[in-house]
């Protein structure tokens, strides 16, 4: 079995030495122009060019959750797309979500300010009950974020496309439930996938639907940068409609420095890191799943590509 590696913006050698520790049978070498023919390919971001040259792929494993890059390209009808199930992923993504949630609902950036100024002063409490959550995609991450929420007795509601039932939240699906969950959220969690549906979906006209059409919303975006129209978030934070947003990823990334993100006052920037990709476990799962297809077994993570995630 021959495994070509192909990723962009991550240096190749440690996944390299990983894979050929985990599948010992296995030849894996960094993918080149005229390559030897591969049975599988271990990707991030990869070019059209590695596709052309390797037409008889059988399987295409991301080093990501999120495979709307992969999609882009012409990826032929026999190779399955596998997406990386967690994988670490979903403890840091609800670590960055609770973070970013309570620093807002606690108001410790403004305690942050006062510290430095040196004043010893109490703001008066705000109460959970006021700021209900929504998380948009419940899947993989959007569950256990979900999930999180709930045990700091925040009201979760959550969204996606198939009709759901959890535990502790109050679910909505589909387009025709859309407004309703959007009006019964004061803070808003992005876990959708970016796919034809859900590009842009973070506007003017749903982001004002925040909290009843209230000021005061808040948005965390840690899905993808085109899900948010950019244009609208600022008129959205200089009017108060929104109190604030955490933004994570971006249309364009690395972030241009001059981009005014960073420096509204109203706006948190990180640099695309809410949950990294962790390489060990990731080797071990991408391993396990090329050992299952090579015996006919089912996997978990393959991407209905009509579907876009
Ligand atoms: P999953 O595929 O497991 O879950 C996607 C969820 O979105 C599902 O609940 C799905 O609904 C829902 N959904 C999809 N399309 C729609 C739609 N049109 N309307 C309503 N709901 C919809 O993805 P993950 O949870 O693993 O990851 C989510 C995204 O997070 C990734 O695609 C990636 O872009 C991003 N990500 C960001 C990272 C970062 O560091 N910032 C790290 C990792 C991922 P249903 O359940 O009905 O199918
Ligand atoms: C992912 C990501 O999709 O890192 O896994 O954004």
């Amino acid at each position: 079995m021959r495994i070509t590696v192909c990723l962009t913006d991550n240096r190749p050698d440690p996944w390299i030495e990983g894979l050929r520790a985990a599948l010992p049978e296995a030849e894996v070498e960094n993918w080149a122009p005229g390559a030897a023919p591969a049975d599988h390919a271990v990707v991030w971001s990869p070019p059209q060019a590695l596709l052309d040259d390797q037409p008889g792929l059988r399987g295409m494993f991301n080093i990501g959750a999120g495979v709307d890059a992969l999609l882009k390209l012409k990826v032929p009808p026999q190779t399955r797309v596998v997406r990386l199930d967690d994988a670490g992923m979903s403890v840091q993504m609800a670590e960055y979500v609770c973070h970013f949630l309570i620093r807002h609902f606690r108001e410790f950036d403004a305690y942050e300010a006062e510290g430095r100024a040196g004043r010893w002063s109490y703001r008066k409490p705000r109460e959970r009950k006021d700021f209900t959550v929504g998380v948009m995609g419940l899947g993989v991450l959007g569950e256990r974020v979900a999930k999180a929420i709930g045990q700091f007795e925040f009201p979760v509601n959550g969204w996606s496309r198939s009709a759901k039932s959890i535990d502790g939240l109050r679910c909505f699906s589909g387009e025709s439930e859309f407004d309703a969950f959007l009006g019964a959220s004061r803070v808003l969690v992005n876990l959708l996938p970016l796919t034809p549906a859900t590009r842009g979906i973070l506007n003017r006209e749903t982001l004002s639907k925040l909290n009843g059409g209230q000021p005061g919303g808040y948005l965390i975006n840690v899905a993808r940068g085109a899900h948010l129209v950019d244009a609208d978030l600022i008129p959205l934070l200089d009017s108060g409609q929104l109190a604030g947003a955490t933004l994570d990823v971006f249309e364009v990334e690395p972030l241009a420095a001059d981009h005014p993100f960073w420096r509204h006052p109203k706006i948190t920037v990180t640099p695309h890191g809410s949950a990294r990709t962790e390489r060990e476990a990731s080797i071990a799962q991408i391993a396990s799943k090329i050992r299952a297809m090579e015996q006919g077994e089912p996997i978990a993570g393959v991407v209905d590509v009509t579907r876009g995630y």
